[in-house]
């Protein structure tokens, strides 16, 4: 087992790591990148000096460390371990460090008039020559604050930010991404605001870390545009992106492992970040993922131009309703399938118990039927008493029998939920619907009251209509719609007789549910409602 300690870092101390690349179980190579520390200006992956297990990490994202800290107990691998003494002393050897002036030698500042153009150079480099620009933040007009990054460095192992030793305004940027820079290489020309600029300017105030190696000299390429990163995903850890890019992404709480780099072996610039979030606000403005509906919003619309209006606030109940159904209407796959029942049998024993109903003081309606035929239905098809589980993977299977009946109220729709049909009479059921109903209507529901549903029933019968689709009652997976029942011819035994047919609409949320499956359920129902015989066994 080998210790791996922080190799030399310049002259800092107490920086702070960034990144942890490595888990114990990680298997590393030499140079494999084991923790990343950032300071003020620049970021440096510190190498794994040997090749083995990690057998244990000791220290954390937000530790300061120093020269010595311990990082990592490694356990070399057996075939390594005879050149590994050499190894292990040339890794911990002092890394070479770059001096990064914060400016490049103004001439006379006391002197200076106030506005004054100014050349900005690569300061020194620490002897590293030839490091390739990767990014370029500014352009001819910004108007830059003193120490403000001007453009972006990278060697193999270690990226540097190149403040502006001025504030002032960009005359002209004279290098590209791409470009190789050393010590003295001009890379803007600035109208510099002399008063802003710090009394020590002359003298080199900060040291970063150099590269492990001698940077790599990879051929130019300009940036191209970047796309947005829908498709990427990878750790952020492993993003490749320097130390302005990373604090505006912390700045905006974007996972760089989700960025596209569009800078030079896919670096992630800060264009990209800026891009990345653009395109993100565009796509929620748009209603949602990369395959939203990119609904436009609706155009505002003064009605007082064709007559005269009055403007009144939605109630609570109305806005909660139409959040829940936008909702359900948007994100369930909806399918109604329709059928008809003949309740002529029915209809005869509902009236024959009429009056024992009324002196009970409950309303025996159909409603009160169709509630038990319903039930049978779920016991026959349980898949309609279920939900999707939020995994989106599962369906719960409900082995209770509730359900939430929409009641039209004087503030609008809600959802009462009866429970245990299955164990209770016609009487009984008549009962209860007609006090939850009561109480609904009265505004006195509490929330537990209207929750727990297997599936639910909008009757509309009461009022009228031949046929409607209800919008499924998440996450109930299915809804029956009732309408008016009517006589109608129907053709039996070679004639047409009068029948009364009650209509049922059966929306169902296709993903749990088949349309032939839908269509079995709904057949049941009518044959349970034809044959009440059935109902009451
Ligand atoms: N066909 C013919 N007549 C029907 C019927 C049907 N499908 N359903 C009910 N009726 C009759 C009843 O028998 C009753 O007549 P009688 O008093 O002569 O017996 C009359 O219509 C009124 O019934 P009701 O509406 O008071 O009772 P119900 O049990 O059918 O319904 C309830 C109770 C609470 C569901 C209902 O009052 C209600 O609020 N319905 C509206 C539901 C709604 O708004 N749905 C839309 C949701 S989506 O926006």
């Amino acid at each position: 087992m080998k210790e791996v300690t922080v190799p030399d870092i310049g002259n800092y101390a107490g920086v702070e790591i960034i990144e942890i690349a490595v888990k114990p179980g990680s298997v590393v190579k030499k140079e494999d990148t084991l923790i990343t520390l950032e300071t003020e200006k620049a970021t440096m992956d510190v190498p794994s000096p040997l090749e083995g297990v990690v057998r244990e990490v000791k220290v954390k994202v937000g530790d300061k460390v120093s020269q010595g800290s311990l990082i990592v107990l490694i356990e070399e691998n057996e075939q390594q371990a005879e050149v590994q003494a050499t190894v292990q002393e040339e890794k911990v050897a002092p890394q070479p460090v770059v001096q990064v002036a914060t400016t490049v030698a103004p001439s006379q500042p006391n002197a200076a008039p106030a506005i004054q153009t100014q050349t900005v150079t690569v300061p020194d480099t620490g002897g590293a020559n030839e490091i390739t620009v990767i990014e370029v933040a500014v352009k001819v007009g910004d108007d830059i604050a003193f120490d403000s990054t001007l453009i972006t460095l990278e060697s193999e192992k270690a990226s540097m930010d190149i403040p502006s030793p001025y504030a002032g305004v960009v005359e002209s940027v004279l290098v590209k991404v791409g470009d190789k820079v050393s010590m003295g290489t001009p890379i803007v020309v600035m109208k510099a605001r002399m008063e802003n600029a710090p009394a020590s300017q002359p003298q080199a105030s900060a040291e970063i870390p150099a590269p492990a190696k001698a940077p790599e000299l990879a051929p130019s390429k300009a940036p191209t545009p970047a796309p947005v990163a829908a498709a990427v995903t990878m750790d952020a850890s492993l993003a490749h992106a320097g130390p302005a890019t990373r604090r505006l992404a912390r700045e905006l709480g974007v996972d760089l492992g989700k960025v596209a780099g569009s800078g030079h072996k896919n670096r992630i610039l800060t264009t990209d970040i800026h891009t990345y979030v653009k395109t993100a606000l565009q796509t929620l403005q748009q209603g949602g993922g990369g395959g939203g509906l990119a609904i436009e919003k609706a155009p505002e619309v003064d009605f007082s131009q064709f007559g005269a209006i009055e403007v009144k606030p939605l109630n609570r109940i109305k806005k909660w309703t139409a959040k829940n159904l936008h909702r359900n209407w948007v994100t369930i796959p909806h399918v109604t399938q329709f059928d008809e029942a003949d309740i002529g049998e029915l209809e005869q024993f509902r009236q024959e118990n009429k009056q024992a109903a009324d002196e009970m003081g409950v309303k025996l309606t159909p409603l009160i039927f169709i509630m038990k035929a319903v039930v049978s239905g779920l016991k026959a098809f349980p898949q309609f008493n279920a939900s999707l589980a939020a995994n989106g993977n599962d369906l719960v299977y409900k082995k209770y029998f509730h359900l939430g009946i929409a009641v039209d109220t004087p503030n609008g729709l809600v959802v009462p939920v009866v429970r245990d049909i299955d164990n209770k009479g016609l009487f009984e059921i008549a009962k209860e619907l007609g006090e939850i109903s009561a109480k609904a209507r009265e505004g006195k529901l509490k929330p537990a009251e209207m929750t727990g549903s297997s599936m639910s029933i909008s009757s509309l019968g009461g009022i009228g209509g031949t046929a409607f689709t209800p919008i499924i009652n998440a996450p109930d997976v299915a809804i029956l719609g009732v309408s008016k029942a009517q006589i109608k011819p129907i053709y039996m035994k070679d004639a047409f007789v009068p029948r009364k047919m009650l209509p049922l609409s059966l929306s169902y949320d296709h993903r749990v549910i088949d349309g032939a499956e839908a269509a079995r359920f709904l057949v049941h129902v009518v044959e349970q409602l034809q044959d009440i015989r059935k109902l009451l066994l």
